[in-house]
């Protein structure tokens, strides 16, 4: 949770104020509803999905015809809590919709909407007269079933293209409201040399599209999800998020200021040679052009309703002295090339090593976790904001004595949990897991991949689990477990399951998620392609996989849009769903499982990244429990707001108030785009137990 204070000072003013119409007063309250009174005077985060022609691309488009009004629920919300809801159409007298009060959801589908005019929605607790949330739903909004944020003009270079890329969420200004943080940029210089004009931005923006603020990262940090990984977290508690990312001297702040050397100076370090080779092996990716070598590296850490920096302290160090040549041939030695591919790999974070949340409520402020390689050594930093200081709390480097087998282990990515259950987040870095205090917990040995998952896959085992897929075969069946998709225990990373036994080469992608209704708890799958197999059992429980456009594999994203137990898959800009007989198209093919096409919508709807085809953002931030999807136009001059208009019957505390799936969404897009996973379970078989 990212307004942690405004939610414990909400806490105190609702038992000082002792705020009596917020609680539910009914007479008839029975000894078993003694726990009902302490509703939180919070954001409810109120949102209104409407989809103007539904049935424009049958099969494609949502097929819903009504208005879906949706709110949060929070954690501290008593269990029995009930709701009603009311109307007022174009400004006349209100009118309740709800006729018994609203207990198994917080969303209303108003199937008699007016959309010509706008419409207020306004929800109470049951029995009470009092506004919990209200929301204007104009008549414009009404229009289109995305909400549009038109992006800021003021570039630095006109004549560029500045890709709407990976996107993070978080309350900048205390307000109560998630704002978007996105990173805009030129192109993607990853995994290659080669000469390009621009700088990578980052900008926030309010959700009603209000500009806030632009970061430039200058022309020494060069593009690419290698290179600009950015954390939006509350990292002193103060109720706002901050923004962390990797700087150098050009960084401009959203105040203005600029990084400079000491005379005030802003040198170019890119390396203007387009034959440019390793200058210890001569080797070359394609070319080390455009790639930086030299010169200072920082980590700063941003304001969140500014953009001005707060802190700044210097970045993990490339290391090596002397010449070119014996620095290159330390990096050579040390990263495991010489001409800034492996060096160059960077991810940013946020973990609570003093303590994760407590139902719901931070104990302690969490730490910036920032990292360096994957490939052959690698280095781990635990960093404290406090004041207008970036402190170094502990550093974890392979090439410490003892942890030689660590190195070449990570991923393309970190993720962060509370893996063992005792408290406090671990750090897992592909298939190395460090501890809070910064020592090596375990390593599985299975090297480096493509994806990684951490949540709550198996609900008859305690703890966590882990879902991950590999791409050196000599690695994983040598010093691994011999599978190329494993499933794993998160407190000891001790295998419990796999598939793709021997050498299956690099197996790229691999999801987790409970698709199939028949089959207890999730299952798993891999770009192998095998079929999907149960994480309670590890049994192949169906050789058919989900499937996106042109009856491809789908193992992109999970998300949770059509308000079953079950969830569906994300992928590039479609929802397809794993169990046909589509109950959103009921006149249509049993068979289907297409849930909606993004790209209906919109004026050229596109993912991002490529093959990776990610959103710029998808995770639950608006309304009920659903996880809304954030797009970029085609032409790259906006984002789009998506959010379900599909009806639930089931409701689910705001997953980011869960503590795995708060650091899931955070660190969502940090190197290759992971999706957002829970710390407990949510499947079909809940269906099942409550009936
Ligand atoms: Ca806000
Ligand atoms: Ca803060
Ligand atoms: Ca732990
Ligand atoms: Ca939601």
């Amino acid at each position: 949770m990212k307004n942690l204070l405004l939610l414990i000072l909400c806490l105190f003013a609702v038992a000082s104020c002792s705020d009596k119409s917020m609680s539910q007063q009914d007479d008839d309250t029975t000894p078993e509803d003694s726990t009902v009174g302490e509703v939180i005077a919070s954001n409810r985060a109120m949102w209104v999905s409407y989809d103007a022609n539904p049935n424009k691309t049958k099969g494609h488009t949502s097929g819903y015809s009504h208005a879906l009004v949706s709110w949060r629920l929070l954690g501290t919300d008593p269990s029995d809590v009930a709701f009603d809801i009311y109307k007022s159409e174009n400004g006349e007298s209100e009118k309740k919709l709800s006729v018994d009060p609203i207990k198994n959801t917080t969303c209303w589908a108003d199937t008699n909407i007016n959309a010509a005019v706008d419409n207020v929605y306004r929800v109470t607790l049951t029995g009470s007269s009092e506004t919990l949330c209200e929301y204007r739903f104009t008549a414009e909004m009404a229009k289109t079933f995305f909400r549009k944020i038109t992006l800021n003009l003021g570039v630095p270079n006109a004549a560029l293209t500045y890709e709407a890329n990976d996107a993070q969420v978080g309350d900048l200004d205390g307000d109560g409201e998630m704002e978007i943080v996105l990173k805009r940029q030129p192109y993607d210089g990853a995994n290659q040399g080669g000469w390009h004009d621009g700088t990578t931005l980052l900008e926030a923006y309010k959700i009603d599209g209000t500009f806030l603020w632009q970061i430039d990262m200058g022309i020494n940090i060069r593009s690419g999800s290698h290179y600009t990984s950015f954390i939006v977290y509350d990292f002193d508690g103060d109720g706002k998020c901050e923004i962390a990312f990797r700087s150098s001297e050009g960084t401009q702040f959203g105040n203005g200021t600029q990084i400079t050397d000491s005379n005030g100076k802003v040198n170019d370090y890119r390396q203007t040679d387009v034959d440019g080779k390793g200058w210890y092996s001569g080797k070359s990716l394609y070319s080390t052009a455009g790639l930086i070598l030299d010169g200072p590296e920082y980590i700063s850490i941003c304001n969140g309703s500014s953009g001005a920096e707060i802190a700044r302290t210097n970045n993990i160090s490339r290391g090596g002295e002397g010449t070119n040549y014996e620095r290159a041939k330390y990096w050579f030695q040390y990263w495991g090339d010489d001409y800034g591919n492996r060096m160059d790999r960077f991810f940013i974070g946020v973990a609570y090593l003093d303590g994760i949340p407590k139902n719901g409520v931070r104990i302690s402020n969490p730490s910036l976790i920032i990292s360096r390689g994957i490939y052959k050594n690698w280095q781990v930093w635990a960093l404290d904001l406090k004041g207008n200081e970036l402190k170094n709390r502990w550093k974890f480097d392979t090439s410490n004595e003892g942890y030689a087998s660590y190195a070449g282990m990570g991923s393309h990515s970190f993720r962060i949990a509370d893996l063992n259950g005792d408290g406090y987040d671990e750090i897992l870095y592909g298939a190395v897991a460090i501890s809070h205090t910064g020592t090596g917990l375990y390593c599985t040995g299975n090297g480096h991949g493509d994806a990684l998952h951490v949540g709550k896959f198996d609900p008859t085992r305690s703890g966590l689990q882990i879902v991950a897929c590999y791409e050196e075969e000599s690695v994983y069946t040598t010093s691994g477990y011999n599978y190329g998709c494993a499933m794993m225990d998160a407190a000891t990373g001790t295998l419990l399951f796999g598939h793709g036994a021997g050498k299956n080469g690099d197996v790229g992608r691999c999801l987790v998620a409970d698709v199939c209704s028949t089959s207890p708890g999730c299952e798993y799958w891999s770009s192998l392609g095998t079929g999907i197999y149960s994480c309670e059992t590890g049994q192949l429980v169906n050789t058919v996989l989900p499937t996106y456009k042109g009856g491809g594999n789908s193992y992109n994203n999970a998300i949770f849009w059509t308000g079953s137990l079950t969830r569906q898959m994300l992928d590039d800009v479609m929802i397809q769903s794993y169990e046909p007989s589509a109950p959103w198209a009921p006149d249509f093919n049993e068979n289907w499982t297409r849930v909606i096409t993004f790209s209906y919508y919109g004026d050229g709807v596109k993912s991002n990244n490529s093959t990776k085809a990610n959103p710029c953002f998808y995770g639950d931030f608006l309304g009920d429990y659903r996880e809304e999807v954030i797009y970029r136009s085609s032409d790259n001059t906006a984002i789009y707001i998506m959010s379900t208009n599909h009806p639930t019957e089931h409701r689910f505390v705001h997953l980011m108030e869960d503590h795995t799936y708060d650091m899931g969404q955070a660190m969502q897009n940090m190197g290759y785009n992971q999706p957002t996973h829970l710390g407990y379970y949510i499947g079909a078989d809940l269906e099942e137990e409550s009936e």
